[in-house]
């Protein structure tokens, strides 16, 4: 890939070409990752910027908040609600949804995100991330919370930003998916992977081991196959990766393949797992099937699952298309 096409261009052409994606949520898009290139800049300053530590305060999931959760918040917020491209933000930072105040134009779209992810990697310099998904908002009067609870498959656009050794831009908005680096230098995404592919089989999984007996009989089932390797059933050795932050785990998979599982447990049984479906799960999960993988909830597709409520919760195994088809069978098995 040497001509150097930046996100800009590669929407503008896709918006041309293929009339894929609409003039709005083309500059939506837009806004979106300047937000995150404003955000990557803060998490670099680290110490020297004072952003690192927590704050006193609680989010609505029941976690201390960090300065850079509120701070990431806050400028996706303000990026995003004068360009008249939305009618509303959610947030895994805000109790309720955020109407886009009545001085600036509505627009058509929904934004949901994921500001910071990974929060418990920030002060120790590990890749995090912000998540994003955007859908379109039913036709009527006004906005209502439940205009968002729309299953994954309705998403128009999906994405995640990673502030890592580099900071990588990945998003889809149905077309397969493309990958953008940051230059620091020109200050703009360039177009660095098209039609990202996962491999349907893996020797890789991602999961907190940690949690290990606390899982359902099919969760222990596969993961003890994986762990015997060439003396089990499977045939062939298994590797593990766990970073703690899914925007990174999931760019791991993107890019090489993998299975990333953050099932339910028995810690929390009324609770469906730990993760958000939908600025974490829905996304992450069309990203996936979008390059070629599959994503359940271990018994069902998680872009068919009906949201009951904003903040709900989902069991993820994600990735390598085998790999989440046997983990599927096993619930069935079960
Ligand atoms: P935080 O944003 O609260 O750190 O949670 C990160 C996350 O939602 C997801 O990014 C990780 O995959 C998962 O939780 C890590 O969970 P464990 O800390 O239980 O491993």
């Amino acid at each position: 890939m040497n001509k150097r096409i930046s996100l800009t261009r590669y929407l503008v052409e896709q918006q041309r070409m293929e009339g894929h994606i609409p003039a709005q949520l083309r500059l939506l898009l837009e806004v979106v990752a300047r937000a995150c290139k404003r955000i990557s800049l803060t998490v670099n300053k680290g110490a020297l910027g004072g952003v690192l530590g927590s704050t006193e305060s609680e989010n609505i999931q029941g976690e201390m908040q960090k300065k850079l959760d509120i701070i990431a918040n806050e400028v996706l917020i303000e990026a995003n609600e004068w360009g008249g491209h939305l009618a509303a933000m959610a947030s895994e930072e805000m109790d309720g949804i955020y109407i886009v105040p009545n001085r600036y134009p509505q627009g058509e779209y929904l934004l949901m995100f994921d500001p910071l992810d990974g929060s418990s990697n920030i002060d120790v310099n590990v890749s995090i991330g912000t998540i994003f998904s955007v859908l379109v908002k039913p036709d009527g009067q006004g906005v209502l919370e439940q205009d968002f609870l729309q299953p994954g498959h309705q998403q128009v656009a999906a994405g995640y930003c990673v502030f890592g050794p580099q900071t990588t831009l990945v998003l889809t908005v149905g077309d397969g998916v493309a990958m953008f680096t940051l230059d620091r230098e020109q200050g703009s995404f360039i177009l660095t992977a098209e039609n990202m592919r996962v491999p349907a089989d893996t020797q890789e999984f991602a999961v907190n081991m940690s949690n290990q007996r606390h899982w359902d009989t099919p969760v222990k089932r596969y993961i003890d196959e994986c762990l015997q390797g060439t003396t089990g059933p499977r045939g062939k050795d298994f590797n593990m990766r766990w970073v703690g932050s899914m925007v990174a785990d999931v760019h791991r998979i993107l890019t090489r393949g993998g299975v990333f599982l953050y099932p339910w447990d028995k810690r929390e049984p009324e609770k469906p797992g730990k993760l958000r479906l939908m600025y974490e799960a829905n996304p992450m999960a069309w990203l996936i099937e979008q390059a070629g993988g599959a994503a359940s909830t271990g018994k069902q597709r998680i872009l068919d699952l009906q949201p009951g409520k904003l903040h709900e919760r989902v069991s993820v195994f994600l990735g390598s298309k085998n790999e989440v088809e046997r983990i599927a069978r096993y619930h069935g098995e079960a």
